[in-house]
């Protein structure tokens, strides 16, 4: 008992020597290098070095001290980075607050003829620069970043005329200013740039009486934020602040060119994205660049058509599409040079920049003779010519069931236009003896649709035998052979005939890996067919096996998937593990007896169904929306042994797959050739977080934050590697496992406006407090919830699977208290104020041992702040 005190008085010296220690000022006796950190009197915001994802660079920035994930929400330096923390000082010098590399001036407030005497960090993230008498000469909320914090002014000066401004970060790697801007204008209403010129989005102006702006109602629905509007003669400004000082929140003119506002979830440890302008990715101004097409439903959502590639592909991989797409091959416009025109469909026009009245092939013909045009469209109802001579922005891919689409014509090299049909050798390609592997061969279907071959998954080291699209530019695989077993040489491995059945065989002692695995076979040959059809066949030609019949997590048009009504049993479509492993996931799709496909988590549990199949309307119950399809050619087939569905495409040119996505979702995608992408036509369950158990046992579902899946607080994700490759399904686990043994204290964390998760068991009905003592007399129970209307206890002793967080505006929520142990709790300071945490501390013992401990806490905060009040620092003093 007495070591236990003097620990917990020593860990209470250590955190306060930890805090006191911090300086909040930069001063003529503090400056700021290497891991220093300046942190604001009450510990809310911190500022120093930091780099931003996998940059080398490093930046002076300030963060939230108490989050788990660093979260920036202003920069100093931000489009002049230093290379070496270390030799690089921010400190007061000739009356201003400057950051210095060796002796190179990097940052500098730039104050003419002051006497800045020191800069402090304010609670409220408000960096201010002061004169010896303390009067305030510059502050970092007048040269804001991407971020708006509350109580930051946005202002428009009325007799300059120009206001100040939120800028977005270039790439969440380069906070150099981006390209978009957030400001207020004359009208006032805010409205967001392009550019600093080029308006794309307005909040519509302030209406003083209903306290909101005219084109953002849901501005009624928000309970958290007290906004206010201020105008004079000479100026006007918009700020607010929260009606929760204990709420973390802040306005984010984000890369993706949308302004965002976020609260921080503190138990749910995630961002929660509380409303965002504009709604759609593609509505924001030139966002995939020039050239660049915008797809709402792909990812990533730009791409460049067929004959152009990223100008900068580092960018692009970072999210930064602004610099568009260019032309693999320049156009030339001399004579004898041929161009040619690439159709895009369904397209939402650019901004055009010529037009004029003329008939379709008059307008094709203008514009190849004018050298600079680039592209052209024909209005067929007004018979108007658009020209487009110099960038194509805001080029959009409008899904298939929209028809507001037109026909958009890309001069191309004629070397960049697609070919015709591939050459076609007739030949069948056939596997006889050896012929994948060794040399890295692979074979073709007789018209070059498809491919056969080893390849790697991802960034995967293992080699699988694979069948894809020998024509996309993007390796789609359709069907995998070995999918749990990789080999991890492709050079010795072998494809082959082999005792009458097709089989794999690893390395050099020619271990089988994978095969047909026919009793008594006597297979001559395989041979890939045109429709991605693998067939095993004896010597007269006649069917062994196929692969239609062993589909894997994709359904090509032709595949049957059958319910066997003698057997009970169905064939399934099964995901991937993840995007590196081809290996079975724990989703799949099946035919059932009542003739209605339904998708399962782990072989059991059913978490959506297309409803039975109605023979008239020829459509699925619960999936009306097949009414608008009009490539797919669906039939239903049924006897007294078997049922089965089945597609074929009207239009045999068209490329499309249905897909039992990693993500739990059946897509059904189709690809468009000139615009070199797949268009995602349809997806079940609609919502990610509608996906049976995605983010795991313990894991947190939020449809809006990315990635979907969060551990709470206390938790860490289970495998961080399969947690990055966005497969969630291992969840999460405790941080500190839970002890249930005397004298051992857990506690509940109470997490607000979640969907309660399932496999529930319902104790009794109980009040509240009756239901948190039960639990937490139950070693087994991991969780409750208590049910207010009811007055019922509902408990949770295995898994926790389908946690989902709600948004703010939603009122559907409950509280779930989760138990974690005592030292996994928040700390007092950061969740003690005014939120109703639960906490059962009746574990420990005594009383006076309570009391005994907050005796101490009060004694060394109170010397902490004394501390503090006399200015005194331990370290960091330069
Ligand atoms: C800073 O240093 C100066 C001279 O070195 C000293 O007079 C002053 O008291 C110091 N201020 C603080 C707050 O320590
Ligand atoms: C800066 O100093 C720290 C500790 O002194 C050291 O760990 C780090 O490697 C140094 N960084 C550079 C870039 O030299
Ligand atoms: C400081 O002085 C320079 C030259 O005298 C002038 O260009 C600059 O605008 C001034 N800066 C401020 C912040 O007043
Ligand atoms: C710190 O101060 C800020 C601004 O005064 C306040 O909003 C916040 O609640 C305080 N935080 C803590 C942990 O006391
Ligand atoms: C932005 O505008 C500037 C001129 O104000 C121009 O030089 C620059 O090229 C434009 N950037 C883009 C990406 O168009
Ligand atoms: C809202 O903000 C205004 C202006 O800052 C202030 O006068 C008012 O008291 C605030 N209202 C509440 C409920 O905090
Ligand atoms: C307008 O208000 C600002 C404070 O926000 C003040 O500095 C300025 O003097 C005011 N102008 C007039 C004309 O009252
Ligand atoms: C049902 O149809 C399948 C072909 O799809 C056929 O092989 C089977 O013999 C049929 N069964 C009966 C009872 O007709
Ligand atoms: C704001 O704080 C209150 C009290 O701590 C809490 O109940 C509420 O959930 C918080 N809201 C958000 C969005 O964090
Ligand atoms: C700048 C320009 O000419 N814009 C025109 C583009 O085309 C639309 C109609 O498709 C016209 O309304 C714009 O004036």
């Amino acid at each position: 008992m007495v070591s236990f005190f003097f620990c917990t008085l020593s860990s209470f010296i250590f955190l306060c020597i930890h805090v006191c220690s911090a300086a909040d000022t930069i001063s003529a006796n503090f400056t700021l290098s290497g891991d220093q950190t300046l942190l604001s009197s009450n510990g809310t915001f911190k500022m120093g070095f930091f780099q931003p994802g996998n940059s080398a660079n490093f930046y002076i920035g300030m963060w939230y001290q108490e989050l788990s994930i660093q979260t920036i929400v202003w920069v100093a330096n931000r489009d002049k980075p230093v290379s070496d923390k270390n030799t690089s000082v921010l400190r007061i010098s000739d009356g201003n607050l400057v950051l210095l590399d060796g002796n190179n001036l990097v940052w500098s407030t730039g104050l003419n003829s002051s006497s800045a005497h020191d800069a402090v960090l304010q609670d409220d993230g408000n960096l201010v620069l002061r004169d010896d008498s303390g009067s305030p000469l510059w502050q970092s909320f007048d040269h804001l970043g991407d971020t708006w914090l509350p109580g930051a002014k946005i202002r428009y000066d009325k007799r300059t005329k120009k206001s100040q401004r939120l800028t977005s970060w270039t790439s969440s790697e380069d906070p150099s200013p981006g390209l978009f801007s957030l400001e207020l204008d004359e009208s006032t209403a805010y409205k967001i740039l392009w550019n600093g010129s080029t308006q794309y989005w307005s909040s519509g102006p302030w209406n003083s009486q209903s306290k909101i702006f005219d084109s953002v109602p849901e501005m009624r629905l928000n309970y958290i934020y007290n906004f206010s509007f201020f105008s004079n003669e000479t100026e006007s400004y918009f700020t607010y602040s929260l009606y929760n000082h204990a709420n973390v929140s802040r306005f984010a003119m984000d890369v993706s060119g949308q302004i965002k506002q976020f609260t921080w979830l503190n138990n749910n440890n995630q961002w929660n994205l509380f409303w965002s302008q504009p709604r759609q990715q593609c509505q924001v101004y030139a966002y995939c660049g020039s050239f660049g097409i915008c797809n709402d439903k792909s990812q990533p959502f730009c791409q460049c058509p067929r004959g152009f590639s990223p100008v900068s592909q580092k960018d692009w991989d970072l999210k930064d599409y602004s610099a568009g797409c260019v032309r693999n091959t320049e156009l030339q416009c001399s004579r004898g040079v041929i161009n040619e025109f690439l159709p895009l469909t369904n397209v939402k026009l650019p901004d055009n920049n010529s037009e004029g009245l003329l008939g379709s092939t008059s307008c094709r013909s203008a514009c190849l003779g004018n050298c600079s045009c680039m592209a052209y469209a024909h209005e067929e109802t007004s018979n108007r010519c658009l020209m487009w001579s110099k960038d194509v922005l805001n080029l959009q891919q409008l899904e298939e069931d929209n028809s507001e689409g037109s026909m958009f014509y890309l001069r191309l090299s004629a070397s960049d236009m697609p070919r015709n049909s591939p050459s076609g050798k007739s030949n069948k390609v056939m596997i006889i003896g050896a012929v994948l592997g060794s040399l890295g061969v692979t074979i073709s279907s007789s018209r070059g649709t498809f491919k056969m071959g080893f390849f790697q998954p991802a960034t995967s080291s293992n080699f699988y035998v694979g069948m894809w699209y020998q024509q996309l530019p993007q390796q789609t695989i359709v069907w995998v052979a070995n999918r749990d077993k990789p080999v991890s040489d492709k050079k010795t491995s072998l494809l082959k005939i082999s005792n009458g059945n097709l089989v794999l065989l690893d390395g050099n002692n020619q271990t089988p890996v994978w095969s047909t695995g026919l009793n008594s076979s006597s297979a001559h040959d395989a041979v890939l067919q045109d429709d991605g059809n693998l067939v095993l066949r004896d010597e007269s030609g006649s069917l062994l096996w196929q692969s239609f019949d062993h589909p894997g997590d994709t359904w090509l048009p032709g595949v049957k998937i059958r319910y066997d009504k003698r057997t009970k049993k169905s064939q399934r479509l099964t995901s991937w593990t993840s995007v590196e492993d081809p290996s079975p996931g724990l989703f799949s799709l099946e035919l059932d007896e009542s003739t209605a496909y339904k998708i399962l988590w782990n072989g059991s549990t059913q978490y959506w169904s297309s409803g039975p199949w109605n023979p008239q309307s020829k459509l699925f119950d619960s999936v009306p929306e097949m009414r608008l399809n009009y490539i797919f050619n669906y039939s239903f087939f049924s006897n007294a042994t078997e049922s089965y569905f089945t597609y074929s495409i009207y239009n045999t040119a068209n490329i499309s797959r249905l897909v039992m996505d990693v993500s739990g979702q059946i897509r059904q995608s189709s690809w468009l050739n000139n615009n070199n992408q797949w268009n995602l036509f349809w997806s079940q369950p609609r919502q990610q977080c509608l996906v049976y158990s995605y983010c795991g046992s313990f894991g947190i579902c939020s449809s809006k934050s990315q990635p979907f899946c969060q551990c709470p607080r206390g938790f860490r994700p289970k495998s961080q590697k399969d947690w990055d490759l966005k497969d969630y399904s291992a969840g999460c686990v405790r941080k500190t496992e839970l002890q249930c043994s005397r004298g051992v204290v857990n506690q509940f964390l109470p997490l607000t406006n979640v969907k309660l998760p399932d496999n529930l068991e319902v104790w009794g009905i109980t009040s509240f407090n009756t239901c948190g003592s039960a639990c937490l007399g139950n070693c087994s129970c991991m969780a409750y919830a208590h049910d207010e209307s009811s007055n019922r206890c509902l408990m949770w002793t295995k898994d926790v699977f389908n946690l989902q967080q709600f948004e703010e505006d939603y009122s559907e929520g409950n509280t779930l208290y989760l138990r974690l142990s005592a030292s996994d709790m928040p700390s007092s300071s950061t969740s003690g104020k005014s939120n109703k945490a639960v906490i059962f501390g009746t574990v420990i013992g005594s009383l006076g041992a309570i009391a005994l401990v907050l005796l101490a806490v009060i004694i060394m905060l109170r010397y902490c702040r004394r501390k503090r009040m006399r200015g005194e620092k331990s370290d960091g003093t330069l």
